[in-house]
């Protein structure tokens, strides 16, 4: 198994049973497993890097290279493959981020690392810079022997990096995350869009990662969809006037692109406004 998973290019992986998932599971989740799955045996779950490096730009770090989604799905399918011809009676669901087992639980009971207080799994020596997928299956899995190493020191840092005071003792309040604020669509009410101004990124949130000690000296992904074209800065005047169509041509394969140019050049308008603020 070990080497299906390296094949695939997993940092680490590792197995829950649907008994282990349960604490974590309310009841219309597991409803939605079982109605995708009946019979559930449990959920693998693996990490993969997409840490290439802090190059100065204007996107966070996860949505620079090929959207997640399209890379995690690819490489689990690949998996799966490997899986059905071994077991060829049972069936194997891939998921990152569509599916309704919540992956951080699921790697967290898979005993794939630890949260971090910034709400991010850690795996060491990869950091937080990581996206997490899973296959469900009805093959009957045993849940991992877990990891024992722990990586978050509860220094604060994370928290205190925090523009908006996202982050407490209670975990993260998502309606105040700088990442969750980036893809609102609409007009931001005034303290969102204030707040908003306080990121240096038009999409997505590094801050609380970038203090993290865990990820100052985090190896770097091997994969390629998440080293080669990447994609660090978007101007206004790089998407002023596209129509969607050519948004789609040009953006398709970007994990910011399905939520279209508008809150983007929303954000972008934003930021210059600060900046121009800060000039005057
Ligand atoms: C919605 C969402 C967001 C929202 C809200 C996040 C939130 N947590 O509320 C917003 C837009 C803010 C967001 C932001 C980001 N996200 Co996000 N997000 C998600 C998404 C799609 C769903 C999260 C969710 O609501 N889960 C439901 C809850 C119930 O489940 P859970 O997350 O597993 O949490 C439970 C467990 O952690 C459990 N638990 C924890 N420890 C333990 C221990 C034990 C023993 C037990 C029993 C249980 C347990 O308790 C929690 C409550 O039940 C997930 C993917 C997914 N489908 O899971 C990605 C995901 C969490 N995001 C991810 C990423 C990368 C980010 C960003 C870094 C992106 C960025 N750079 O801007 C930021 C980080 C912000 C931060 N500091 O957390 C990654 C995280 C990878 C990692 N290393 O952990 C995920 C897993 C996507 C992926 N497929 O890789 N995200
Ligand atoms: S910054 Fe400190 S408290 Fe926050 S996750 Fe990293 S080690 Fe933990
Ligand atoms: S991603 Fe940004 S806004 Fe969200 S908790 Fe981390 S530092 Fe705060």
């Amino acid at each position: 198994m070990n080497a299906i998973w390296k094949a695939a290019g997993a940092a680490a992986w590792g197995a829950v049973s649907f008994g282990g998932l349960l604490p974590v599971l309310d009841q219309e989740r597991r409803q939605k497993i079982e109605d995708l799955c009946p019979n559930p045996g449990g959920v693998f779950v693996a990490a993969f890097s997409y840490f290439a490096g802090r190059s100065p730009g204007n996107l966070a770090l996860y949505a620079r290279g090929e959207d997640y989604h399209r890379v995690l799905l690819r490489r689990l399918e690949g998996v799966c493959a490997s899986l059905k011809a071994r077991y060829p009676d049972h069936c194997f669901l891939p998921g990152a981020d569509n599916s309704p087992i919540p992956e951080q639980g699921a790697a967290v009971l898979a005993g794939l690392g630890e949260k971090g207080q910034h709400n991010l799994l850690l795996v060491p020596p990869y950091g937080s810079y990581l996206f997490l997928g899973t296959i469900l299956t009805d093959l009957p899995l045993e849940t991992s022997v877990g990891r024992i190493e722990t990586a978050c020191s509860h220094c604060g840092a994370c928290g205190r990096a925090c523009p908006t005071g996202a982050l407490s003792e209670h975990g993260l309040e998502a309606s105040r995350c700088l990442s969750h604020l980036s893809q609102k669509k609409g007009e931001l009410s005034p303290w969102e869009a204030k707040a908003q101004q306080r990121s240096p990124l038009i999409w997505g949130c590094d801050l609380c990662q970038a203090a993290c000690p865990c990820n100052r000296h985090a190896r770097e992904t091997e994969l390629p969809e998440f080293r080669e074209n990447l994609l660090h800065a978007l101007s206004a005047e790089e998407i002023k006037d596209l129509t969607n169509r050519q948004w789609k041509e040009r953006y398709g394969d970007r994990a910011f692109s399905w939520r279209g140019p508008s809150v983007l050049r929303r954000n972008i308008a934003l930021l210059e406004e600060r900046t121009q603020e800060d000039d005057d």
